[in-house]
């Protein structure tokens, strides 16, 4: 039966994951994969999470099914979180997914039917999954210019001229914050420009949300999402809990639509329970139950709020530090993007060779393209980092 497929394509960070585990050198440093670590390298389960765990485990009496849109209270909740106080807010509609991914794919199969002619736009570079989930809900995917590779800026001006060619059959799809893989998020003139942009021409706003509360904060963090939600008439937004309550393996995140009318909503919110019956019927309940119930009760949300804002004081405070240790090294600002960059992620821009000698001669691994993840850094991991930088030539 099988003998006639090619070779599976690899998950390009995934595999430097297990490269990374395989190295058996002691003093090898992963900046591949987004995932937060704390001064001791790991991953913890945060203290809201751990207590909501708890509490769930005393007193959950069930473990019968939950729905096809899973948790309703999460979803309200995930909705809120995004969008409360804005124009859309009252014709939202949330549907609990398998992380932001499975948001992703929802809304892509959502497109398909709505406008099987549909256009998705991305940027130039985009989150390595945004094109292969398109594409495998059949979308025609096509990149808009972003990066400035010698700035380590947006290019705004090139960006907004591709936006302004949009038209009713094209989708915008933007990240929300923290811009993966670049760090570099444009500014809220642009969004206020893409409002007005979708306004006129008839594009959709397509949001992905991954890192709400990495940038400048939680709410800051939905400032450009939440100009397009006060003036435009429809969008659709994919949000994850993966990062902000590190709930990475439990799969939580969700699928939200507004459309022009709470009828097109119900319909498009319907469409998808649809599709995941016929994909993976419900979601995982875990992760979105502890979810809801952080943000439903005010002390746990305050523990959350409280340890997001030390993650996100700690990613800040290690930016500042490479920085400055490559302005010691160097002499010379030009790594000065780092403290100006969002999120976990920076790129540097290293040629596909530096980055191989970083990985086997330093051990130092980062994503092909040059994406760093300085969220994955220790402070005492930052010399070498440098060190390794220099000798290959950065
Ligand atoms: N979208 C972006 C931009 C991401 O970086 C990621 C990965 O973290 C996702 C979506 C998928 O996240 P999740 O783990 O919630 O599926
Ligand atoms: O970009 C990242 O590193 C995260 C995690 O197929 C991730 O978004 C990596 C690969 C992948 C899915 C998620």
């Amino acid at each position: 039966m099988f003998e006639r497929l090619s070779a599976p394509k690899q998950d390009p960070i995934l595999s430097i994951s297990v490269a990374f585990k395989e190295d058996p050198r002691p003093n090898k440093i992963d900046l591949g994969i987004g995932v937060y670590r704390n001064s001791e390298g790991q991953t913890p389960i945060m203290a809201a999470v751990r207590e909501a765990q708890l509490v769930l485990a005393n007193t959950q009496q069930s473990k019968s099914y939950v729905g096809l849109a899973g948790d309703e209270v999460f979803n309200k909740a995930m909705v809120d979180l995004l969008l409360q106080g804005t124009k859309l807010h009252s014709r939202a509609a949330g549907v609990q997914t398998p992380g932001a991914s499975g948001a992703l794919r929802m809304l892509a199969d959502l497109l398909k039917q709505a406008r099987p002619d549909a256009t998705v736009w991305i940027s130039s570079p985009s989150y390595v999954n945004h094109r292969p989930v398109m594409e495998a809900a059949g979308l025609t995917v096509k990149e808009y210019p972003y990066f400035i590779a010698e700035t380590k800026a947006v290019d705004e001006a090139a960006m907004l001229a591709q936006v302004e060619q949009l038209g009713e059959s094209d989708v915008l799809l933007l990240h929300g914050c923290c811009h993966n893989p670049t760090g570099a998020d444009i500014s809220l003139d642009a969004w206020k420009r893409i409002a007005e942009l979708a306004n006129s021409k008839g594009f959709l706003p397509f949001v992905d949300i991954a890192y709400q509360g990495f940038g400048d904060g939680l709410m800051e963090d939905a400032a450009g999402l939440r100009i397009l939600a006060d003036s435009v008439e429809e969008m659709i937004i994919a949000t994850s809990c993966s990062k902000n309550f590190g709930l990475y393996r439990e799969r939580t995140g969700a699928a939200i639509v507004i459309g022009k009318t709470m009828e097109e909503t119900m319909k498009a919110r319907g469409r998808i329970l649809e599709m995941a019956r016929s994909t993976y019927t419900m979601p995982p309940d875990h992760g979105a139950a502890i979810v809801a119930m952080i943000l439903n009760n005010p002390q746990l949300k305050e523990t959350w709020l409280t340890e997001l804002q030390d993650m996100n004081a700690r990613i800040k405070r290690l930016r500042e530090q490479l920085a400055s240790a490559f302005q010691a090294a160097t002499g010379s600002d030009r790594f000065d993007y780092f403290k100006r960059h969002k999120g976990m992620f920076s790129v540097t821009s290293l040629s596909d060779e530096q980055i191989a000698t970083l990985r086997q001669e330093h051990g130092v691994y980062l994503v092909g393209g040059g994406r760093l993840n300085v969220a994955g850094l220790k402070e005492s991991d930052i010399d070498a980092v440098v060190k390794a930088f220099i000798a290959v030539g950065a």
